[in-house]
């Protein structure tokens, strides 16, 4: 029996750090510019409210690039490269310190926004993400072009994706056509689209593995892949000599490795003072609505539903009470949360004041594969009748 082929998607942002300086500083765009300077590249606030910029000629000093906007790499400018020696190529080109929370900043944005939309995603680092597709609606570009234009609006960047049977097609695919590039590969284009390709396109193919195949005559992906398995072998040892060869052919079996689904959320709250558990009961009741609805939050946001909801208490004595409960049906609503916390507060002798509290939400599954359909929203009103009657 042959399983559907698969869809993976591989996203990389385009000039990822210097687009991301080019939202702070619009007026550099269009020119070469520069990330990996220190902070004695910090431009210069001037009286009459323009920036002074440094400049790569004037750069001394040991850093390297970290990456170039397309304007810079036309110049030869590219990452790993020494700054003094892109200073030779590029001199008039601008200069940036690196700032590494305004880029982790839009890799959360970017992230989050594609998760809206493809789920499924493997967490490449700062500024790329392979996505399966294979259970989604739609034809490929344009799912893929609702993604770039996802991203788009969150962030205000642009990115490039690569649409294929598996992540190192779909990777290769992503690099064909930057920056704000969008391909599509089937297996039937590695022929025409992939074998014409210097071998280092392949990732797992590095400078090092490139340069003996070169020694071998293999320059190209497509020699690479009518190469003799037995010289492979011979060269690479058995199993990256077996790899190649998958490689150059466009086979790739991987997975997506997806982050591990939690298994629990929760959500506490120390008090800036105890807070007693009758006098202050109004207080203590608004901080669970809260906890509440913040767990809810969290869950939809996971697409996670979980049946067990558990209560935390700390007393002034820093004593922890906790109390947990099992509903029939997961759940993900913020009434359902709270109905059980406090059916599991019914059940703590409340006669000290308290210091914290904290709700947890347990046993999660995914609301996608959870087999039971979302509960009424009529328990909310039913939740406010009780609430008068107590
Ligand atoms: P890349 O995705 O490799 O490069 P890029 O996003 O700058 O450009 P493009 O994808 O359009 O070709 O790397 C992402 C970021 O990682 C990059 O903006 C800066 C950082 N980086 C380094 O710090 N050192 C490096 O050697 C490389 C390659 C990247
Ligand atoms: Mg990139
Ligand atoms: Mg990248």
């Amino acid at each position: 029996m042959s399983t559907p082929p698969r869809r993976i998607a591989h996203l990389d942002m385009d000039a990822f750090y210097a687009s991301v300086d080019l939202l702070r500083y619009p007026e550099l765009r269009g020119r070469p510019l520069v990330i990996g300077g220190s902070s004695a590249q910090q431009p210069v606030l001037l009286a009459d409210g323009r920036r002074r910029f440094a400049r790569l000629r004037d750069y001394v000093g040991r850093g390297v690039v970290t990456t170039a906007t397309y304007e810079a790499r036309a110049l030869g400018v590219s990452s790993a490269m020494g700054i003094m020696m892109a200073a030779r190529l590029a001199p008039e080109a601008i200069l940036l310190p690196v700032d590494f929370p305004a880029y982790r900043h839009y890799s959360r944005l970017f992230k989050t926004a594609v998760a809206g939309i493809a789920p499924d995603c493997e967490d490449r680092g700062i500024d790329e993400i392979y996505l399966d597709l294979s259970r989604l609606a739609g034809d490929s570009r344009p799912l893929a072009q609702r993604i770039k234009d996802a991203v788009r609006q969150a962030t205000g960047l642009s990115c490039s994706i690569g649409v294929a049977p598996n992540k190192l097609l779909a990777k290769i695919a992503s690099d064909l056509d930057k920056p704000d590039g969008l391909t599509i590969l089937g297996a039937d284009d590695v022929r025409q689209r992939i074998w014409p390709l210097p071998v280092r396109k392949i990732n797992g193919i590095g400078p090092k593995a490139s340069e003996r195949l070169a020694l071998l005559g293999i320059e190209r992906i497509g020699q690479l892949a009518e190469a003799d398995a037995g010289v492979l072998r011979q060269h690479f040892g058995r199993s990256y000599g077996a790899w190649l060869l998958a490689a150059a052919k466009g086979i790739d079996e991987r997975p997506l490795i997806t982050a591990a689904e939690p298994k629990s959320v929760s959500r506490e709250t120390t008090f800036e003072r105890d807070l007693h558990p009758r006098d202050d009961r109004e207080t203590l009741s608004a901080v669970l609505v809260g906890l509440c609805c913040k767990l809810a939050d969290d869950l939809q946001r996971k697409r996670c539903r979980g049946r067990t909801i558990g209560v935390k208490l700390r007393f002034a004595d820093f004593r922890v009470v906790t109390r947990d409960l099992t509903l029939a049906l997961a759940t993900d609503t913020a009434a359902e949360i709270l109905r059980a916390s406090r059916e599991c507060l019914r059940r703590v002798p409340l006669e000290q004041r308290l210091r914290l509290l904290g709700v947890r939400v347990s046993a999660l599954a995914a609301a996608a594969t959870a087999d039971t359909p979302r509960l009424p929203q009529q328990g909310e009103l039913e939740l406010r009748e009780r609430d008068r009657q107590r």
